[in-house]
């Protein structure tokens, strides 16, 4: 049987809360085959590749630990109101025990986390997953358990693209009064940069948003979140800008994660990793075949050549430096240099 231990110390909510809960699984299920059930918590719906991530990360739980532990999933950030930046905060206090959600929701805990997104600096999937797989990524692993969080595995969102209902984007100029949703801190000096009015907004909120035209556009990735949330029924252009990257992380709380024995633990972060493999695997492929799909849907597609991307890169060059500056210049450097290393 797998068991989370009490430990002593001080009586705090989460820790009420957890003890709770598994006492009350442990009684519900007392008998021949005590099971134990935990909460994964993500900001988006149940059709998105982050939620087949979640379904397989489950699943492999359930088979090797024999039915003893269910992942109950929680999507549209339902455990926390709707809102995605505390659902991050609330598994890192221990009030909830997964989250499975993008690096830009955990920026307002810890500005390092921007360093992912900054636009540009990452031109392709050989660069993100030369940091990913490497250095940069167990950088930031320290910096989360700092907070709470224990990262058992990176999945993607992915390259961020930009969709309006008002016309096609090819200059940074076509940005210039268009109010965009955005989701995090860094974005909002980023459209700045790009003359837009950017709007930070709930994803939960962004359909009826676009829809009612209280905002003209969105930025978001396109096999993962563009097509299964089907943006293209609200939104009539699209560009293929590639300006900012979004991985995913699969956490657990460390409240939780320190009261699980050694084997436990060994199966959460195997599942994990393989859970995160496959959903970066889909993400990629639904994006290769995503800008078709969208045609058919209606959208128009904005293609950028090399030269159209680098007038993007310089205008914003001004907040890519002030966030240099926040994340740390010394942590923006390790990404840089392993993303160059890996070009070599
Ligand atoms: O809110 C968004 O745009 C989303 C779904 O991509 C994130 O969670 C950052």
């Amino acid at each position: 049987m797998i068991r989370i231990q009490r430990s002593g110390g001080a009586c705090t909510r989460a820790f009420l809360s957890a003890t709770v809960a598994a006492a009350m699984v442990v009684g519900v299920n007392a008998g021949a085959s005590a099971q134990q059930t935990l909460r994964l918590t993500h900001n988006v719906s149940d059709e998105t590749t982050w939620h087949e991530g979640a379904e397989r990360f489950k699943e492999l739980v359930a088979e090797r630990t024999d039915g003893e532990l269910e992942i109950r999933l929680h999507p549209n950030a339902e455990l926390s109101g709707g809102d995605q930046i505390r659902m991050v905060e609330m598994v890192g206090r221990g009030q909830l025990d997964f989250a499975l959600t993008s690096a830009i929701n955990a920026t307002p805990m810890m500005e390092e986390m921007a360093v992912f997104s900054l636009p540009y600096i990452y031109e392709d999937y050989d660069d993100v997953d030369a940091t990913l797989e490497g250095p940069p990524a167990e950088r930031m692993a320290e910096i989360m358990r700092e907070e709470g969080l224990v990262t058992l595995a990176w999945g993607e969102n992915g390259f961020r693209q930009i969709t309006n209902s008002q016309h096609p984007i090819r200059t940074p100029s076509d940005l210039e009064g268009l109010t965009i949703r955005v989701a995090g801190p860094m974005y909002i000096d980023v459209m700045e940069d790009l003359g837009a009015n950017p709007e930070q907004m709930q994803w939960t909120e962004v359909f009826s948003a676009l829809q009612q035209g209280v905002v003209d556009g969105q930025e978001n990735p396109i096999g993962a979140i563009i097509v299964p949330q089907r943006i293209y029924e609200v939104q009539d252009y699209i560009t293929v800008w590639n300006y900012s990257y979004d991985p995913l992380f699969l956490a657990v709380s460390e409240q939780l994660w320190t009261s699980l024995d050694a084997e436990t633990q060994e199966i959460l972060r195997g599942a994990a990793q393989e859970a995160m493999e496959y959903q970066v695997a889909i993400s990629r492929e639904r994006t290769a075949e995503g800008l078709d799909r969208l045609r058919e849907e209606g959208m128009e597609v904005t293609e950028l050549s090399a030269e159209e991307i680098d007038a993007f890169r310089e205008a914003t060059r001004d907040s890519y430096n002030a966030w240099r500056e926040r994340i740390g210049p010394e942590l923006v450097e390790l990404f840089e240099e392993t993303v160059a290393e890996s070009r070599q």
